[in-house]
């Protein structure tokens, strides 16, 4: 069995935790949380249809590891997918409009919430199936190498996608191409503690989830999902050695969420208001405010500024969404299928 490895809270060297990239990162984390709460709303008022899914609460996690890569590395997600598009670089009011079901959307408007995608920015999506873009990515990651590229692939899912088959294959595959360096793969767990309205102790045998992964050969590390400065540490280390070796490793990031699972959700019966409260003790962006203003000298100002920033892009972006058109009716059977194309004719 592969090796586990414990790590809980940040050590924090002062003078790199002033660095302006902590400061950048906080602007992202509020952005993602300033963008979900809009989305909410803008549910609720009918104007984005189909499903919801937001992350506040977890933050940290996908900016800890997205800001530790390199531009062309790719990222595959679940459906909670905002945040991890917005921390790649993608234009919020592209995403907005996809939310909105209009032309100008990341995926032209006919995927939603749960199916951004934007090759450009090394997003490769954003899946409604739980668990099945695990083997989407343990492929990609092993295509990455076999074109003799030094990108790697990272892939985040919930603790509810272990439960599902494909898990087990693509943590199968990872781990075995990775004996010879040809799976540069990050697998993240946003262990959050739920998978809809059913809890870790109830859903999984193991309730250690990354056990499940060592059976496969893959290294695993348990990670303050709330602490940015631990997420990153962990991550700017174990990035570069993917890369080196090519082989896969594993972070369980222990988070939460803030929101119900979905927009429907909203008795959630499953926990108490007192546990949600708790939680909400250790909001991530408030970890990093307070850790910024204690050694940095961040001010009240400071971050009245980076909320209004926040603030005046998420209305622009719903400003654009709204004002943006539908798809055309002609396009709704274009991307749908594969078109036969010349490569498939000489087959
Ligand atoms: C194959 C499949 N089964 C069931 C569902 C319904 N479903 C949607 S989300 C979800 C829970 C997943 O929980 P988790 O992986 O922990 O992610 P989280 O929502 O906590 O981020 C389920 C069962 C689905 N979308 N796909
Ligand atoms: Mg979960």
């Amino acid at each position: 069995m592969a090796k586990a490895k414990e790590q809980t809270s940040a050590t924090i060297d002062p003078v790199a935790a002033c660095a302006p990239e902590w400061t950048d990162i906080l602007r992202q984390m509020v952005l993602i949380r300033r963008f979900e709460e809009a989305t909410e709303r803008e549910f609720r008022k009918g104007r984005i249809g189909g499903y919801l899914h937001v992350y506040s609460g977890q933050e940290a996690v996908a900016s800890g590891i997205i800001t530790a890569l390199q531009k062309d590395d790719i990222v595959f997600t679940g459906y909670r997918d905002h945040a991890h598009a917005l921390a790649l670089g993608t234009e919020p009011r592209r995403i907005m409009a996809e939310l909105f079901g209009k032309a100008t959307g990341v995926s032209k408007g006919k995927g939603g919430s749960m199916h951004l995608f934007d090759v450009e920015h090394g997003f490769y999506g954003g899946y409604g199936i739980v668990g099945g873009h695990l083997t989407l990515a343990a492929g990609a990651a092993y295509a990455l190498r076999y074109r003799q590229t030094e990108r790697i692939a990272v892939c985040y899912f919930g603790d509810g996608a272990m439960n599902i088959g494909s898990f087990h294959e693509a943590m199968n595959m990872a781990g075995l191409w990775g004996k010879a360096g040809m799976c540069p793969i990050l697998f993240i767990i946003e262990n959050n503690g739920y998978a809809m309205g059913t809890s870790v102790e109830r859903h999984s045998a193991l309730t250690d989830l990354s056990a499940r992964v060592r059976a496969y050969n893959i290294p695993t590390e348990k990670v303050d999902g709330q602490d940015v400065f631990a997420v990153r540490g962990v991550a700017d280390r174990v990035v570069r050695q993917i890369r080196e070796t090519g082989t896969p490793y594993c972070i369980e990031a222990v988070t939460y969420r803030f929101s119900g699972h979905g927009a429907a959700d909203i008795l959630q019966p499953y926990r108490s208001k007192d546990e949600v409260e708790q939680h909400r003790h250790r909001d991530p962006i408030g970890i990093l405010r307070n850790r910024l203003g204690e050694i940095c000298n961040l001010t009240d100002d400071d971050v009245k500024t980076i909320e209004e920033w926040a603030s005046g892009e998420v209305a622009a972006a719903v400003q654009f969404a709204e004002e943006s058109a539908a798809p055309d009716a002609g396009e709704l059977w274009r991307d749908v299928v594969a078109e036969q194309g010349p490569a498939r004719e000489n087959e």
